[in-house]
């Protein structure tokens, strides 16, 4: 990798900025995208990792109007604690930025201007219901009635929780809004519509080339698209949002997925202005070597692997500025979580309104960042649907992080600094099992990168453990403790070989536990290095002052967080 060196544009989904953050979002789009961003610095590769708020839309009108505040006040106070936590959670951002700037207005009503140039925006009128009472337009999620089809009294604008059906919102009977609870009507509303049809042809030719997509992401777009594409509505009757610059609809704002994606650019934009370089955000988007990849979570598939190349294509059709297309969109399942009922263990849904989740900020008070971010790297929904388990997060801790790669490091360090004055230095000759070793941990790194690059950090963290297991049985057969007197030379070769391993166990830890491998090299002084790398071997290494790493996980902590949870069903 190292010779045809790549760059990188990577996203994780701007999370709307209207409640903390929890762990079935984390191990969708952020902790994924945070450890092969992670890996691809230290390889070495160029790479720009983008970030930020969704603030817009009516999950934040909603959510202002619950709590009678202005949506600024929400936008803003979200923005920061969630800032914070991913600083404590250690995901770095290159930028976490927000969709309500000036900028991003600005690229916003950009992309829309081109679009239209182009052909490929139209008007169109439409029935949406209306609140007599409140003297404006009422969003789906505004509006609650009796279900069409089983007689359900409070169903959604959009689709009845009982029966499931999916109906438009004028279909339901006696209609109301839920904020006041007065009546709503049917009114004639004019939007703007983008044609999404005029792209099918190369949106099919463009993801059908997608070789090393995820099969579920690449068929699920597929079908849509030979389904037949359909004109969506980019405009919304809302006045929370970035202003459409067009005559007539100064009392709308775009549609907030029409602007979401496009905060990546802006993100990039923001980030190039504060290195002091303005221009260099094109690098990361219209030059087609640059790999752009967005983490996501599978239920905003459709928006980044078909709309967002759609817009990407459409803006950048006056071949003065292309943009590149994605080039992957690798999208997560969903998270579970287990949860102790009447002394039973089951896998509920998580459900944020009733408190039923697990909160990334409150699991930070209790635990540090590094273990939490082991179990869940171990726990990633990358092929199908995972529970979140706080006794596994216990077990996981306890078994692989501190008794497979925590104890090997504890060992050698040591072992090292007692037994060999903190010194493992280069021997004039490595033994047969030390070159076996290092061979068998140039194959294990190989794996690794492999599977980190797919990207599918959860099974190069397998690796990582295989790598931690292999070196615990080297150094076991080595048996330092007993050569240790009767053959120090012995001993000095075994030390240096494991330190080697260490290094390389630091090295493939680092995405995973960032805090705790920069605290290893305040005591570890020597190269972190893969095995792979080390073109001729590293002088020696030295050990002083060397602690723990990790804590073990007790049961009082977790019975602590069970109970929480199942107070939350309890109710
Ligand atoms: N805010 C939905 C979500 O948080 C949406 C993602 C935008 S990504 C550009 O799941
Ligand atoms: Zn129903």
């Amino acid at each position: 990798m190292d010779q045809n060196s790549e760059r990188y544009l990577v996203s994780s989904a701007l999370p709307y900025a209207n409640g903390p953050l929890h762990v079935g979002q984390i191990v969708g789009a952020y902790l994924p995208a945070d450890a092969f961003v992670r890996y691809l610095r230290m390889r070495g590769e160029d790479v720009v990792y983008v970030c930020g708020t969704d603030e817009h839309g009516v999950p934040i009108t909603l959510t202002a109007e619950r709590e009678g505040k202005d949506p600024k006040e929400v936008v803003d106070y979200w923005w920061s604690h969630m800032k914070e936590t991913f600083e404590r959670f250690g995901i770095s951002f290159d930028n976490f930025s927000r969709t309500s700037t000036p900028l991003h207005a600005k690229n916003t009503q950009l992309f829309y201007r081109k679009l239209k140039e182009c052909g490929y925006i139209s008007e169109a009128e439409s029935k949406q219901m209306y609140s007599p009472t409140e003297g404006r337009f009422l969003p789906d999620r505004y509006v609650e009635g009796t279900c069409p089809v089983c007689g359900y009294k409070e169903a959604r604008g959009d689709q009845c929780d009982n029966c499931g059906s999916w109906y438009e919102a004028y279909e339901l009977i006696e209609p109301h809004s839920k904020v006041t609870g007065g009546p709503a009507e049917v009114r004639e509303t004019t939007h703007l519509y983008l044609d999404l049809p005029k792209f099918s042809d190369r949106l099919r030719a463009y993801v059908a080339g997608q070789e090393h997509w995820r099969t579920s992401v690449k068929n699920f777009i597929l079908g849509i698209i030979d389904g037949g594409l359909e004109k969506r509505p980019i405009t919304r009757d809302i006045q929370w949002g970035v202003p459409v610059p067009e005559p007539g609809f100064e009392d709308k704002r775009f549609y907030v997925w029409f602007d979401a994606c496009i905060g990546y650019i802006s993100s990039t934009m923001e980030w190039a202005e504060n290195v002091g370089e303005p221009d260099r955000w094109r690098e990361y988007w219209q030059e087609p070597e640059t790999r752009l990849i967005h983490f996501i979570g599978k239920d905003n598939t459709v928006f980044h692997a078909l709309v967002w190349p759609a817009l990407l294509m459409g803006t950048g059709e006056d071949g003065e500025e292309p943009y590149a297309l994605p080039y992957d969109v690798p999208a997560n399942e969903f998270m579970n979580l287990e949860v102790v009922v009447d002394g039973e263990r089951r896998a509920m849904q998580m459900s944020t309104s009733r408190n039923l989740a697990v909160w990334l900020h409150e699991a930070l008070d209790r635990f540090p960042a590094d273990p939490l971010r082991f179990y869940l790297a171990s726990n990633l929904p990358e092929t199908g649907d995972v529970v979140f388990s706080w006794r596994e997060f216990q077990g996981r801790v306890n078994s692989d992080l501190i008794g497979n790669l925590g104890n090997y490091i504890n060992r050698v360090l040591s072992f090292t600094e007692k037994y060999a004055d903190g010194q493992a230095s280069r021997p004039e000759e490595l033994p047969e099992s030390g070159l076996a070793v290092l061979e068998d941990f140039k194959e294990l790194e190989r794996r690794y990168e492999e599977r980190m690059l797919a990207p599918k950090p959860r099974e190069a963290l397998g690796e990582l453990l295989a790598m931690g297991r292999r070196a615990n049985r080297f150094f076991d057969a080595s048996a330092p403790w007993k050569t240790r007197k009767e053959d120090p030379e012995r001993t000095r070769l075994t030390l240096y070989v494991c330190s080697v391993l260490l290094g390389s166990l630091a090295y493939h830890a680092a995405p995973y536990v960032p805090e705790a491998v920069e605290r290893l090299q305040g005591f570890f002084t020597g190269p972190i290095l893969r095995v792979s790398d080390l073109e001729k071997l590293p002088e020696g290494y030295r050990v002083t002052g060397a602690k723990p790493l990790f804590q073990r996980i007790e049961d009082e902590e977790v019975a602590a967080v069970e109970e929480q949870l199942s107070r939350a069903v309890r109710g």
